[in-house]
């Protein structure tokens, strides 16, 4: 089966072309702003993991590795389409234009991180794995009933290919042939649990089989081949051809969580060979001449005080409204919360 999905690749891990294909359509614009994008999501979660650290942000997912995987399948997106991420995925929400301040909120357990802004499709995270799936088949649908060009993304890693809810998304979307783009970050673990114990299946692109839609296999960290196979299936779904199945090999270089060790589960090893993305984004901008140390070095200052403000704002942003904890999980309060509640109230009195 592993053959039939051979990864994709457009640049290797020395920063040569090796697929000519695109090459007309590989400018300037487009190398800077891959580029750049990856720089201020790196920036952005190598500060999260920081802050976390002094005890200024909650616990963290940090995405460090999967840069060129989250910036090249997010700037493939229209502005009016739709992002389902998961807890990993800020990199791809903030290149689609969430707010950075709320993005450090959502770490620190506001509700005001949740909120879908006005101006952008993006759903909350979705932190129990794999649901945000059937919710991308739905927008996906809304829209086709529509009669619009919109269409959804969504991200999820190789352990939710294991839950019931891919399944069912993917054959809901199939069936009704919606626009979506099922966008799978292979990271080779489920926080401990490598892939080979959670699945028998050489890929997870050829589980597109079993529901009739195309899958496709690529390198996750070349950031070119990521953009332009997702853009070829936006294509696909805009033109109503249906759903399709990416599957974005890839590495989580850090932690599952703020609160994890992978060195107790992970061999040191394991992942030597991997060209770091952003490493390889730079190999080819100075293989082809994209390479400009000015304005690099005007990347790397812009990027760290548009991070600095950001953590200003999350840090200066009005405290949180402690009725919220308990006010808008149920239509009525029951009971014993509203007594929860009543205690809470009582002790932050006495404080
Ligand atoms: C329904 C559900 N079961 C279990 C968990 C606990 N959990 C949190 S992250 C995770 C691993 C998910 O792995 P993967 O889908 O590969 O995504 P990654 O974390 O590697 O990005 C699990 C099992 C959960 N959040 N939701
Ligand atoms: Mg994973």
């Amino acid at each position: 089966m592993e053959q039939n999905y051979p990864i994709k690749r457009i640049i290797d891990d020395k920063g040569q072309l090796i697929d000519a294909s695109h090459e007309k359509l590989i400018d300037g614009k487009l190398v800077k702003e891959l580029y750049y994008n990856m720089i201020r999501i790196r920036t952005f979660d190598r500060k999260a993991i920081n802050l976390q650290r002094q005890g200024r942000l909650g616990t963290y997912a940090p995405f460090e590795g999967q840069e060129a995987a989250q910036v090249g399948s997010a700037l493939a997106l229209n502005e009016d389409d739709w992002v389902f991420p998961t807890y990993r995925d800020h990199g791809a929400t903030l290149t689609f234009g969430k707010n950075m301040a709320l993005t450090f909120l959502y770490w620190n357990g506001r509700v005001e991180g949740c909120v879908p802004p006005k101006d952008r499709h993006i759903f909350p995270p979705a932190v129990p794995i794999a649901t945000q799936l059937p919710h991308a088949a739905g927008a996906a649908w809304a829209e086709k009933l529509r009669g619009t060009k919109n269409a959804s993304i969504a991200y999820f890693g190789d352990g939710a290919t294991s839950e019931g809810d891919f399944h069912e998304g993917l054959n809901f979307a199939s069936v009704f042939k919606v626009p979506v783009v099922f966008f799978n970050q292979n990271n080779g673990y489920a926080i401990s649990v490598p892939i080979e114990k959670q699945m028998n299946s050489a890929t997870i692109a050829q589980k597109s089989v079993a529901y009739g839609m195309p899958g496709v296999r690529i390198d996750g960290n070349d950031c070119l081949a990521v953009y332009f196979e997702t853009k070829k299936a936006f294509d696909y779904a805009r033109n109503g051809d249906g759903p399709t199945l990416i599957e974005a090999v890839t590495w989580r270089t850090g932690a599952h969580t703020t609160a994890d060790d992978p060195s107790k589960y992970r061999p040191k090893e394991q992942g030597e060979h991997i060209v770091d993305p952003v490493t390889r984004m730079e190999l080819f901008m100075k293989n082809y001449g994209f390479w400009d140390e000015q304005w690099i070095h005007e990347v790397k200052e812009k990027t760290t005080s548009e991070i600095e403000l950001a953590v200003e704002e999350m840090e200066n942003f009005p405290p949180p409204n402690v009725n919220d904890v308990f006010d808008h999980v149920f239509a009525e309060m029951p009971a014993q919360l509203a007594e929860q509640k009543e205690s809470y109230l009582a002790h932050l009195e006495r404080q």
